[in-house]
């Protein structure tokens, strides 16, 4: 049977070289035989993204839960895309996914919001097989040219978002080998120079380039109900 195609998933703190480096990677993916496509979230062209990106440009204020559900609906609603073009034998790769999605929301201090309450409209999301976490001291990337201006490029908002990727990165760490429905999770210093980077990324990456056999796990389906029988 032909096999699937793998779902590669880049996540990382701002100015931590995750734009470069899914550039540099994509760049490299379609270098190979099997056909690749880039999704970026938040997607900032539907309806739902454009509404994010007012948001995240201080141009609209939402409310805490409000928002973080347009982040999860604008993976939802290219959720279908991504399992489609893997069970067709293309390689996906995106630039922040749901584990995003907790981390921002659940290192808001006002919110109220809990680990559990962030993951759970993620719950069901088609698993990556791979998760690369770039990961870099705040302080370091402020140094590196100083935040922009959206809504969460803050020293102290990056430090507790950092915090809760590295719970994240323990939870899916924790569950290689008992569950595969959250892939393996690496976690990459992002402080080395560009392209030192870009080759720890590449070998972790190329074994995945003939395709995947495993069948498309999805996030945290643990949580889900069970199929019945009849
Ligand atoms: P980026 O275009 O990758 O720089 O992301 C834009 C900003 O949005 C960045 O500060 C991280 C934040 N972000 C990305 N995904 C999510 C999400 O799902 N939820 C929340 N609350 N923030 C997110």
């Amino acid at each position: 049977m032909a096999k699937r195609g793998a779902f590669i998933v880049i996540e990382g703190l701002d100015r931590s070289g995750k734009t470069t480096q899914t550039g540099r990677l994509l760049e490299q993916l379609e270098q190979r035989d099997r056909p690749v496509q880039l999704f970026k979230f938040p997607d900032r062209t539907t309806a739902i993204g454009k509404m994010i990106d007012g948001y995240l440009r201080s141009q609209s204020d939402l409310d805490d839960r409000a928002i973080h559900l347009l982040f999860s609906a604008n993976r939802w609603e290219i959720a279908s895309t991504i399992t489609n073009l893997l069970a067709s034998g293309t390689t996906v790769l995106a630039d922040r996914y749901a584990f995003s999605g907790i981390a921002f929301s659940a290192s808001k201090v006002t919110a109220g919001l809990t680990y559990e309450w962030c993951r759970s409209p993620e719950i069901g999301l088609p698993a990556p097989d791979l998760t690369v976490f770039l990961d870099i001291d705040p302080e370091k990337a402020r140094e590196r040219g100083g935040y922009g201006d959206e809504r969460y490029e803050k020293e102290e908002v990056q430090k507790r978002v950092r915090g809760v990727f590295d719970r994240i990165g323990k939870e899916m760490g924790s569950r290689a080998g008992e569950s595969e429905s959250g892939g393996r999770w690496v976690t990459v210093d992002a402080g080395h120079e560009k392209d030192i980077v870009q080759g720890i990324i590449w070998r972790l990456v190329e074994p995945l380039m003939n395709g995947v056999e495993n069948p498309l796990m999805r996030l945290w389906e643990e949580h889900l109900p069970r199929p019945t029988s009849s």
